[in-house]
């Protein structure tokens, strides 16, 4: 299904003071809006100066171009095929590195009002999915059209229209983010196509650009196309996403509390069946990373020899 739109006013633009009833109407219609002020100046400037060295010295592209082609352990879904440009950055594990991201973005009192409301009745409590600095060198080109909850094969089994979202996301900008240095591209109303490609991967008539303001924030479905546009201006783009998703897609036992020496007692295998591994899904995208990396490489875990 494809769906009309006025290009001129989607996004819708909000702000705190509407009402969000209104808020929620525009992200099922349109599949995106942009709310004005998410964060003041202040603390963006602040999350920018504890983020910049980490950011500084994160690696270029897809974590995967140091993987063995041949030995097949490339992932092979689209997300990771095509994936982040070599002049794209994306830095995690913001929960370790910034104190304003711990204290003031976790705690973001409207973005946790939309997230009970998209998911609370449906599903109870939700949990972040993943949380990156997104940061766009000048020269790099424009991102492929995708999905993000294209990572989760169950998202596929949707009903479009009815169904309840698995993931909201709010990327919020940490520079300008205008039609010329990359602004995220939409195409709203397409979180309601059952297409599980966009018609073409690069560029397409229907796309907006979410220009935003430092602290401006373009919230959007997770089942709504998009990708990052081409940096052609001489500044780097830099933005920031965090990602929600149900807290229903998580087991009922969780083993945090296991003393590390029992965990080391026991088998790879066994200690993945209590969340201590890193897995792949179907496409060898790694889910349950601790930043960019193996929980059990960062824990330096031992394990049982089989
Ligand atoms: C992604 O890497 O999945 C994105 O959608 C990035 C969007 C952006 O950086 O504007």
């Amino acid at each position: 299904m494809t769906v009309t739109i006025n290009k001129s006013s989607v996004p819708h633009k909000v702000d705190f003071a509407t009402p969000l009833s209104d808020v929620i109407c525009h992200i099922k219609e349109d599949g995106a809006v942009i709310v004005r002020g998410f964060m003041d100046v202040e603390t963006i400037q602040k999350l920018q100066e504890e983020v910049d060295t980490a950011v500084e010295k994160g690696s270029f592209g897809p974590r995967y171009q140091e993987y063995n082609e041949e030995a097949g352990e490339i992932p092979k879904h689209e997300i990771y095929k095509r994936g982040e440009g070599k002049k794209t950055k994306h830095m995690k594990n913001l929960a370790l590195t910034s104190e304003t991201f711990r204290n003031d973005v976790l705690n973001h009192k409207w973005m946790h009002a939309v997230c009970e409301q998209i998911y609370g009745e449906e599903f109870g409590d939700y949990w972040m999915n993943c949380a990156h600095i997104l940061h766009l060198e000048p020269g790099e080109k424009a991102q492929f059209f995708h999905r993000d909850t294209g990572v989760y094969r169950v998202s596929d089994f949707r009903r479009r229209l009815n169904d309840p979202e698995f993931m909201i996301n709010f990327l919020v900008s940490l520079t300008e983010f205008r039609e010329d240095n990359g602004a995220t591209q939409l195409i709203p109303g397409s979180h309601k196509w059952d297409a599980a490609h966009p018609p073409t991967f690069y560029g397409s008539d229907e796309a907006v650009p979410a220009i935003l303001e430092p602290g401006d924030a373009v919230v959007y479905l997770g089942s709504l196309f998009h990708g990052a546009g081409e940096n052609r201006s001489l500044d780097y783009r830099r933005g920031m996403i965090v990602s929600m998703h149900p807290a229903h897609f998580t087991p009922m036992e969780s083993h945090f509390h296991l003393p590390k020496e029992i965990v080391e007692s026991m088998t790879p295998l066994a200690q993945q069946m209590v969340g201590w591994r890193t897995m792949n899904n179907q496409n060898k995208i790694p889910i349950w990373q601790a930043g960019d990396d193996k929980i059990e490489d960062v824990l330096r875990l031992q394990h049982k020899e089989v």
